[in-house]
């Protein structure tokens, strides 16, 4: 069955009616106790929102609707002569519950392929931008400017009943999710190819991370298998991340998804965030200009200290939620080591690998000396010709889309109100607590 509307159709009002029942049940339970350090660090720990597509356990990673990421590398289907999951696989996953067929995902590339098309305001405006906006603030304007398509601003305007909202919401998510290459392949080319390409034409036969790298310019299909495990790896990391709460917050004002996914992109492009990616590579690049290649362990060391005594994160190490070695960087060791084990900069990443953790142990107020996603995915990329580092978080990005857009088709569907948590100044804490 490739009816994937009629089948979530069928699926979200047994949940919205098992919520209902639940809250009826235990609406009035207790989840957890709130300490007011808390409340100044971030909100960290606080358990307070529901989001349905994935869930992060601190010593074990993230899990897809129940599946890890080895799961989804073995369970999800691939490209003919693939070993890595397709990216529509892990969409299908997250937006239906159910690990789909190869039919299906056959059935999602297609159907992204016919609605890719941008509309001529939106490649006109891209365009004229000026090279100098960062890829990520274009990424952010395009979708921001696409948003004059959406078909849920239409309906709401025009009055329909908020039961039916999130089939609007499924129409803009999946036109979004088949633009996005498009969108981010100009901004690609428009940034750094020196040739005017216009090339951005998807081949309706291929699958979404396929037309990606080939609307970039780039053949490799080793590197059309990467850019499959990178989008899929990228797609969720639970609710409370900065990018995927903003695009659920702005979400719950029933800003349309364009406009809803654009401020969450505005969030991932912060360095403590996706720009990491591109801060690790800068980072790499600085350390390899300084030492060379390979650095014997003393002036790695050495390096790293200068970076946390400049008053500098090691950009891709800790987490605010993760206690181990991040899963996806994992993955991406593993693809590393069987595709491209002798590059100079593998190693290195490998090499900083055994050093940085205890430093941060000895620093002593860091909660995760390991490394995160962030850490591995510019080396893959640069090896593979994609040097442009300004660049990689646009890819997060594309991913990111996939887990925050799926869950905003829930939360309309559910029925979820307008996010509003309650703040308090320092006075009136003082006040309830009794401190000076
Ligand atoms: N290098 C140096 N110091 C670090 C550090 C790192 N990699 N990670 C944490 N710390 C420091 C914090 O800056 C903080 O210091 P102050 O108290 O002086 O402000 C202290 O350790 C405690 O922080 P924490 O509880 O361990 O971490 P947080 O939950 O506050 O922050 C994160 C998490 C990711 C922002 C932080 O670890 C960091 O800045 N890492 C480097 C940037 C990075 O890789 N970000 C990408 C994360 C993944 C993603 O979202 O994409």
């Amino acid at each position: 069955n490739t009816d994937l509307k009629g089948i979530i159709a069928q699926k979200i009002p047994k949940h919205a009616a098992l919520i209902k029942q639940f809250r009826k049940d235990k609406g009035k339970s207790k989840i957890m106790d709130v300490e007011l350090g808390q409340m100044y660090n971030g909100m960290r720990g606080i358990r307070s929102m529901v989001y349905e597509t994935s869930l992060l356990d601190p010593n074990e990673g993230i899990r897809f609707r129940g599946l890890t990421i080895p799961d989804c590398q073995k369970r999800l289907p691939k490209a003919p002569g693939g070993k890595e999951p397709l990216p529509e696989g892990i969409f299908w996953l997250m937006l239906t519950g159910d690990v789909p067929t190869q039919e299906q995902v056959n059935w999602l590339s297609k159907e992204w392929a016919k609605r890719a098309k941008l509309p001529s305001h939106v490649v006109k405006s891209m365009d004229t931008m000026s090279k100098t906006v960062h890829p990520m603030a274009q990424l952010s304007a395009a979708v921001t400017i696409l948003s004059a398509e959406s078909k849920f601003q239409k309906a709401y305007a025009s009055g329909v009943k908020k039961t039916v909202y999130w089939e609007y919401v499924y129409e803009d998510c999946m036109d979004l999710l088949a633009k996005l290459p498009v969108i981010a392949a100009k901004i690609y080319n428009h940034s750094f190819r020196s040739e005017d390409c216009g090339c951005v034409e998807i081949d309706p036969s291929k699958d979404w991370s396929y037309n990606l790298m080939t609307m970039m310019g780039y053949s490799d299909p080793q590197f059309a298998e990467l850019m499959r495990l990178y989008l899929t790896i990228h797609c969720d990391h639970e609710g409370g991340n900065a990018s995927a709460h903003t695009i659920h917050l702005v979400g719950s004002t029933l800003s349309d998804p364009f406009i809803s996914f654009a401020a969450g992109m505005n969030a991932l492009a912060g360095p403590l965030h996706g720009l990491a990616n591109q801060e690790v590579l800068v980072w790499i690049n600085r350390l390899r200009e300084k030492l060379g290649d390979d650095p014997d362990e003393k002036r790695l060391k050495d390096f790293v200290w200068k970076t946390l005594k400049s008053g500098q994160v090691v950009p891709g190490y800790g987490h605010a939620v993760l206690r181990i070695t991040d899963p996806r960087y994992t993955c991406q060791r593993e693809f590393a080591e069987k595709h491209l084990p002798d590059d100079p900069v593998f190693k290195l990443v490998s090499a900083i690998y055994k050093v940085v953790p205890p430093i941060l142990k000895e620093l002593g107020k860091v909660a995760n000396p390991w490394p995160n996603v962030d850490a591995h995915s510019g080396v893959l990329l640069q090896y593979y010709g994609l040097t442009q580092m300004s660049y990689y978080t646009v890819l997060f990005g594309v991913s990111r889309a996939m887990g925050t857009l799926a869950q905003l088709v829930w939360s309309r569907g559910i029925g979820f109100p307008i996010e509003r948590p309650k703040s308090l100044t320092t006075e009136a804490l003082m006040k309830q607590l009794g401190g000076k």
